[in-house]
């Protein structure tokens, strides 16, 4: 890659950004499939060596949950982002797949997460997956516009991204929810996450996993044999083993963008509109553990 090349895509996305940036990694609508290779190698070395649970800063922090193609609400996200220069982004997952602009709203993220690495954090939800993205929408997307090959790249990127997020003031995010048979945040650590799949378990329901209100550990999914719906005895149990004060994840729809479990110890937040029938939300977290859904 020539310097001159560089240069000119920074000087491209200067102009369309509304955050000032020289980047070359800044996002445009219509990326070639040359710098949507750049940024996703970058992005994969970015996170390759991460924890499977990255440290966020303790407050200040907006949570985005699911945002399926659908690029209106990322580039609400870049706007609050812009608004709120001091603040942290942890994306919960789901980029992709179902929604209208999926190529470029993932390629947003990757611009969100690159150009601003000290406040944005992308987790990997069940759709950062190989046998689902090939199902579910992504890899015909980038197949017709950009070339088959290109979703390699993102699967390199898929791989990379850690699977929890923890706040030391103790919020626990991740996209689906608890996992079955974990006691301990070493448990969660010792995951070799670096599959284009999930061959793990315990990451595939962390990734699967969904919260129901009521009184039992963990039971059946209709999601996948895999998978386990979980309930407040093992919300409970989770919660005090490692310390933590609150859960926040996404992978469910709710109407109004989100949703609150076990007295407000699990929230739930879904950041796409599904072409209407959902009010997007963030989960705003400040200070104090005060924590507010928002309207993107
Ligand atoms: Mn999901």
């Amino acid at each position: 890659m020539g310097k001159a090349q560089r240069l000119k895509i920074g000087t491209v996305g200067l102009k369309q950004s509304p955050m000032p940036t020289d980047s070359e990694f800044a996002w445009r609508p219509d990326l070639s499939v040359e710098e949507i290779r750049r940024m996703a190698s970058a992005l994969h070395d970015m996170n390759a060596d991460l924890p499977n649970i990255v440290v966020t800063p303790e407050s200040n922090l907006f949570y985005v949950g699911d945002l399926h193609g659908e690029l209106k609400s990322a580039i609400a996200v870049r706007e609050l982002m812009a608004r709120h220069p001091k603040h942290s982004v942890v994306f919960l997952g789901d980029y992709a797949d179902r929604g209208p602009q999926q190529v470029e709203t993932f390629n947003l993220v990757m611009s969100l997460a690159l150009e601003h690495s000290d406040r944005v954090f992308m987790l990997r939800g069940n759709h950062e997956s190989k046998e689902i993205a090939e199902v579910y929408g992504f890899y015909s997307e980038v197949s017709r516009h950009y070339s088959p090959g290109l979703f390699d790249s993102y699967l390199k990127v898929f791989e990379s991204l850690p699977l929890a997020a923890f706040s030391p003031s103790g919020v626990f995010a991740c996209h689906g929810g608890i996992p079955e048979g974990v006691n301990s945040s070493e448990q969660i650590a010792e995951i070799e996450r670096h599959n284009i799949n999930f061959p793990d378990d315990i990451a595939f329901q962390m990734v699967w996993n969904d919260p129901r209100e009521a009184d039992f550990h963990f039971r059946a999914s209709s999601r996948s044999d895999r998978a386990r719906e979980f309930g407040s005895l093992a919300f409970d149990e989770f919660t005090s083993d490692l310390s933590i004060k609150l859960i926040v994840r996404s992978h469910e729809v709710y109407e109004d963008g989100f949703q609150e479990f076990f007295d407000g110890g699990l929230m739930s937040v879904f950041s796409a509109s599904y072409a209407g029938r959902v009010s997007p939300k963030v989960i705003r977290m400040d200070e104090g553990l005060k924590v507010r859904p928002v309207s993107i």
